[in-house]
């Protein structure tokens, strides 16, 4: 047996050990002995546990933890405290929690136990030539006292004496059964008394039954009488000095719970996208499904009129995958009719006039925008007839093969709005735009013409930015063209505005940061997250942390 391993044993394993070495010949007699007395004497735990351990030694059986600590004269608390520090080196001992209910005196029931009943006191303070009853009731049990030895027929009244009520004896003696009965519980002998008598002391509130949980200890399979401290750490100087081989570690509980973080901290991006979510769930959106960051070249620009050969599908604009490469499920009717809108156009457009290739559109990417989430929504939206308007949101992950700089990354969250019902106009994508950015704090817009290959007309949407002190581009719109609604089986009279903007740009302006890669990736310093305070989009921006602040 190779000498490394006796290094992270704990008591039990050398228990074993001690089993082992005393037939293992590799290690010297004198080895053998001193590492094992020397481990059991490193692991110390106090007298209690060592008398337990000997009673143990002594009982046959087990021992009750409660019976060992009224035997030991001490708490019931401290013989716990000993049994689960033996629990905790392994199996020494087998300790079964036991729930007992036994019957206990009330404070009251103690100084009953110890002064006498108080019918039994007024009985006593009665002196044969009587007692005045207010005098009687004047003394600490006399009310209650006086009503019990009434009803024990201890004592009478004579209301018509003289100088007003006067109490006397109507026997010799009595016998103070109250007393006795709590002192027979005191001494452990509850069981003696009867149901009732039990329970007419628990009504006068001398006894109580209470609910022990108390240890059965039994010997465990490593058991031993002399127990000592385990090492809890491995210290440097203990791999320095090498103490550690023969030291006795503590086995590691892997299942200990780890010490839970104060807060968690949420972070700056994902206070702010509850703030969107906030916003669209008011203007009464439902969240579009967007769990798919894989997408077909179909549904992410085919569907969305968006030509084969435009730029942003090649390589530069877009990460496409190797594997899996092709998307396999695309629901042909629709595509058909997407092929045909592309190259030779219908419902009134004369489409592109080229070729329209079904591998192109089956090249799968990561999803640039989650406009093809709207059209995948819209899409199932069309299925169902009749048509019913809806409102649409999405906030996601997007991906896009750009040059990286300090507000772009090659991901970021896209932010999008869809509403669709019969004739909308730029007019209504201006109205929805207008509430939608109020409600970011966001009041003075200015819409400037653009172009998207799926909307038509399509708005830059501009806002003056008090801090920055200028006009900030803060979103992208437009109304998606026939070309793109017709060929799901959308209705001729039904048109679809949308928007879209980003989420890191509103973060970063929020919370003041300039560079994207101190907001978002591996370099953010998580003190800012930490330190980053509770976001209210229609708040006044807060200056970014200055040094001595941050
Ligand atoms: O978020 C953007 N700007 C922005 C938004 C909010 C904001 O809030 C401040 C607290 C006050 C500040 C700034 N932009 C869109 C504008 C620019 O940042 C732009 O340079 C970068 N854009 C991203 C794309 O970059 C290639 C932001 C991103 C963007 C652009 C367009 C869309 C979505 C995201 C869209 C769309 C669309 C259009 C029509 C139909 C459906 C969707």
């Amino acid at each position: 047996m190779e000498p490394g391993w006796r290094c992270e044993l704990s008591a039990v394993h050398l228990l074993r050990l001690r089993r082992h070495t005393q037939d293992d010949d590799t290690l010297s007699p004198a080895l053998r002995l001193d590492t094992f007395k020397m481990a059991m004497h490193t692991m110390a735990d106090g007298p209690v546990a060592e008398l337990l351990l000997r009673r143990l030694e002594a009982s046959d059986g087990g021992l009750d933890s409660a019976e060992l600590a009224a035997e030991l004269g001490m708490e019931h608390q401290a013989v716990v405290g000993a049994v689960k520090s033996l629990q905790a080196l392994g199996e020494v001992i087998e300790a079964e929690l036991r729930s007992t209910k036994r019957w206990e005196l009330t404070a009251e029931g103690e100084e009953i136990a110890r002064e006498g009943s108080h019918e039994a006191r007024v009985f006593r303070s009665i002196p044969p030539e009587g007692l005045a009853q207010s005098e009687l009731m004047r003394l600490p049990s006399g009310k209650v006292g006086f009503s019990k030895a009434m009803s024990n027929k201890w004592i009478r009244v004579d209301k018509s004496a003289a100088d007003g009520p006067r109490v006397f004896r109507v026997v010799d003696s009595m016998e103070d059964e109250v007393q006795r009965r709590l002192q027979l519980v005191q001494g452990g002998q509850a069981e003696k008394l009867g149901e009732k008598e039990r329970s007419e002391l628990r009504k006068r509130k001398l006894l109580a039954e209470v609910t022990l949980k108390t240890y059965w200890v039994s010997k465990g399979s490593a058991f031993s009488t002399s127990i000592s401290k385990q090492e809890t750490e491995l210290s440097p100087e203990m791999i320095s000095s090498g103490s550690w081989r023969d030291r006795p570690f503590k086995p590691y509980n892997f299942l200990a719970h780890g010490v839970l973080p104060d807060s968690g901290h949420l972070h700056p991006l994902l206070k702010v996208r509850s703030q969107f979510r906030q916003i669209f769930l008011e203007m009464g959106f439902t969240e579009m499904p967007t769990d798919n960051f894989i997408e077909s070249s179909f549904w992410n620009f085919d569907a969305l009129f968006q030509p084969q050969q435009h730029p942003a599908r090649d390589q530069h604009d877009t990460f496409f995958l190797r594997d899996p490469a092709e998307a396999l499920q695309l629901p042909m009717d629709y595509v058909q009719r997407v092929k045909r809108t592309h190259s030779q156009g219908g419902y009134g457009s004369q489409g592109y006039k080229y070729t329209w290739k079904l591998d192109e559109a089956r090249k799968n990417l990561l999803r640039t925008h989650t406009t093809s989430a709207s059209a995948r929504a819209l899409y199932r939206l069309a299925q169902k007839k009749p048509f019913t308007p809806v409102k649409y949101f999405s906030i996601d992950r997007v991906f896009r093969n750009e040059t990286l700089d300090a507000t772009h990354l090659a991901e970021f969250h896209q932010i999008e709005g869809v509403v669709a019902d019969h004739g909308l106009t730029l007019g209504h994508l201006m109205g929805v735009l207008r509430e939608f950015f109020t409600k970011l704090g966001i009041t003075q817009l200015r819409f400037k013409p653009a172009y998207n290959p799926y909307t038509e007309p399509s708005m830059e949407v501009f806002s003056y930015h008090q801090g920055l002190k200028k006009w900030v581009e803060v979103g992208n719109s437009g109304v998606f063209r026939p070309e793109m609604l017709l060929p799901m089986g959308l209705p001729e009279n039904v048109s679809v505005i949308a928007w879209g903007l980003s989420l890191e740009r509103p973060t970063m302006i929020k919370y003041g940061i300039n560079n994207i890669r101190d907001l978002v990736g591996h370099k953010v310093n998580l003190q800012m997250v930490y330190d980053s305070p509770l976001c209210r989009l229609d708040a006044e921006p807060r200056p970014p942390p200055t040094q001595e602040a941050a």
